[in-house]
């Protein structure tokens, strides 16, 4: 038991405040986070709740996620789309009553990353970039291309860590300096 309410209670909360299409990306990242867990032996209980929750704060105004700025990390206070992540896990502890700190912990790295993720946190961060309902095939591929050549989630983080910097590059958005230290270190983990 990580939660008091149920997967269905968990999905009707969840509906009321996300659109449609977010909803969507939503299960999809849960049932892609609970395909991984089996594939690399992690929680599938646990990756079901938090890949249903990983944006669970991602419909909230900017100006609403802004009163949480002291819990941001200082890179992630220049760029408002890493914000929904952090007050993401606050509101799962608070409005979805999840305790289990691993969960809390892969909601709120799921955007940025971080050094050292383990594989709990990597699978949820995977399954929100290569979930199947609503991500372009385009950009899934790619990633879920590295993942099954050498059956590593690292190769496969890098993937995604690449393309989300190119894709930042391209649209001129500020990229937070964490980001940057996590591919760093990804990519000395992965040449090895
Ligand atoms: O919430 P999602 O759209 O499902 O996906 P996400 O939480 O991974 O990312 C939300 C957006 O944040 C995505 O367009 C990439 C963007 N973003 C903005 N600045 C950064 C960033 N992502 C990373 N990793 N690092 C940044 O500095
Ligand atoms: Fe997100
Ligand atoms: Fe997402």
């Amino acid at each position: 038991m990580y939660t008091k309410y149920s997967i269905e209670e968990i999905k009707a909360k969840l509906k009321a405040c996300l659109n449609e299409e977010r909803y969507i990306h939503s299960i999809g990242v849960m049932e892609k986070a609970m395909q991984l867990a089996q594939e690399f032996n992690c929680d599938v209980e646990k990756a079901q709740i938090a890949g249903l929750l990983h944006d669970c704060a991602k419909c909230m105004p900017n100006a609403e996620l802004e009163k949480s700025k002291d819990i941001f990390e200082e890179s992630e206070k220049l760029s408002c789309k890493t914000w929904h992540a952090p007050v993401g896990a606050c509101k799962a502890k608070q409005d979805y009553s999840v305790t289990d700190e691993e969960i809390l912990s892969a909601i709120r790295w799921h955007t940025i990353g971080k050094e050292n993720m383990t594989d709990f946190e990597k699978i949820i961060f995977l399954a929100d970039k290569i979930e199947e309902r609503t991500r372009e095939i385009e950009y899934r591929q790619p990633i879920e291309n590295a993942l099954k050549e050498r059956n590593n989630l690292d190769d496969a983080m890098l993937k995604s860590f690449k393309l989300t910097i190119e894709s930042l590059v391209r649209r001129n958005l500020p990229i937070c300096f964490q980001t940057i230290d996590v591919y760093n270190n990804l990519l000395e983990k992965v040449s090895k």
